[in-house]
């Protein structure tokens, strides 16, 4: 008799809502074998290295068994990786030499040639010729110093800090250089400078990968516009990247087996990103390739990117702009997004603020696209502030996540309980557009 009552409830509620019903456990079990797979290839996923097909086959595979049918898009991008600390030496070696990103290979020696801030041609005369030029940092991009240094035949080139900045610094060249640049703190540029000659070594590897984007997409009882989700699945060169962007990856993961069970009413697709840390490459590619109807087809697109941070707060991207800061409003509808987070966040007493459209993770092409577009975020590099512990707890003064972009974004690095809100609400304002008449 109960077996035939149970039977009968779900055929007659086949579709009933799914609602706050991710299992955080079931997310810890992803993380783990994300964690498990960057140990046994070298101790990341970044995309165009055996870490991220491995992670990519983890998701394609748990999805097959969900029922889905899996898309994995292929896109091709430009692959670099330093292998080889740079080396930059007068009479001593210099401390805290940073390879540029896209910087070329080579060990050269030549007698250093300042050239104020590279940002002009002339600035590298004709002393420059096989000189090991130095440019201070600022005023134009990497790019153009490089290729102005590289035109004047320049051996090398050394970038150093701007005055008043501490240490080195990162940066990219965004096209692939020949030239080897280095940076360095403002100190050891005029330092270098005072050398009769310095020898520069860098051994990197930059050439055309194809890597991959994976898409599933559930089946619905009603047709309509489709709601997207979609997290990175690619870590940075330097480390596992768990709660960046394990933790997304994770949730969604999750999410879309628990989906699978069910028929929402509308469509959900669901969207594993490559390569966003090289320049949100593959979401890029993904939008680029959408046809105008195709386009119009998405009612909205959710990112998750950075959902367990250890020292977290909970951000929600600004869609109405009511925050009146940076970007202007999202495209129509990510008010919607952001209303649906924020009531989820404030029915479980939790706090929330709104965050600006930067640009820098998945959601960007979207909403360059005209896409409504929404998300969370826990914080990355930046510090907490004195107002934030206040209202979230944990340490002032420190970074939300002290382990962004380093080797130590492992399993410990991310904050469970954080996790299990951010990917409830994720399961909460999806299932609301899946699920629109609830
Ligand atoms: N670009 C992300 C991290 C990141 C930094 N700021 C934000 C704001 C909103 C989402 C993500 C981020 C990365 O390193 O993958
Ligand atoms: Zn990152
Ligand atoms: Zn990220």
């Amino acid at each position: 008799m109960l077996t035939h009552a149970l039977l009968l409830l779900t055929l007659v509620a086949p579709d009933a809502r799914l609602i706050d019903t991710i299992s955080v456990d079931a997310v810890m079990g992803h993380l783990r074998a994300f964690q498990s797979i960057a140990d046994r290839h070298g101790g990341n996923r970044a995309a165009g290295l055996p870490g991220y097909d491995a992670s990519a086959d983890y998701v394609a595979a748990r999805l097959r068994e969900a029922g889905y049918t899996v898309e994995l898009q292929p896109f091709t991008f430009e692959f670099f990786r330093e292998i080889r600390p740079a080396l930059l030496k007068g009479r001593r070696a210099f401390k805290g030499v940073t390879t540029l990103r896209f910087s070329g290979s080579g060990d050269v020696t030549g007698r250093p040639v300042g050239a104020g801030d590279g940002c002009q041609a002339a600035d590298f005369g004709r002393a420059a010729r096989r000189a090991v030029g130095v440019v201070s940092r600022g005023s134009c991009s990497f790019r153009v110093k490089a290729e102005h240094a590289a035109r004047a035949g320049v051996a090398a080139l050394v970038v150093a800090n701007q005055r008043g900045e501490q240490g080195t610094f990162k940066g990219s060249l965004v096209v692939p250089q020949r030239l080897p640049v280095v940076g360095v703190s403002h100190e050891a540029g005029r330092q270098v400078l005072r050398q009769g000659g310095v020898r520069v070594v860098t051994r990197t590897r930059t050439d055309r990968r194809t890597t991959r984007n994976v898409i599933a997409q559930t089946a619905a009882t009603s047709p309509g516009r489709v709601v997207m989700a979609g997290a990175h699945l690619d870590s940075v060169p330097e480390g596992p990247g768990i709660n960046d962007n394990a933790s997304g990856s994770a949730a969604l993961l999750e999410l879309a087996i628990r989906l699978g069970r069910t028929t929402p009413e509308r469509p959900v697709r669901f969207a594993w990103w490559g390569a966003e840390e090289q320049g949100l490459i593959g979401s890029k590619h993904y939008v680029a390739r959408l046809s105008e109807r195709q386009r119009e087809r998405i009612e909205v697109y959710l990112n998750f990117d950075m959902i367990g941070s250890p020292n977290h707060t909970y951000a929600i991207f600004d869609g109405d702009d009511s925050d009146k800061k940076g970007a202007k409003a999202g495209p129509p509808g990510s008010a919607r997004a952001e209303r649906y987070f924020q009531r989820y966040f404030d029915a479980r007493g939790l706090p929330h603020h709104g965050t600006d459209f930067k640009g820098n993770s998945d959601y960007d092409p979207f909403l360059k696209a005209g896409i409504a577009v929404g998300g969370l975020f826990t914080g990355a590099g930046d510090l907490k502030t004195a107002e934030e512990a206040r209202r979230y707890g944990g340490t002032a003064g420190r970074a939300k996540d002290p382990c962004y972009h380093e080797a130590c974004d492992k399993l410990a690095n991310v904050n469970e309980k954080v996790l299990e809100a951010t990917s409830n609400a994720m399961a909460h304002v999806v299932s609301k557009y899946a699920w629109p008449r609830t």
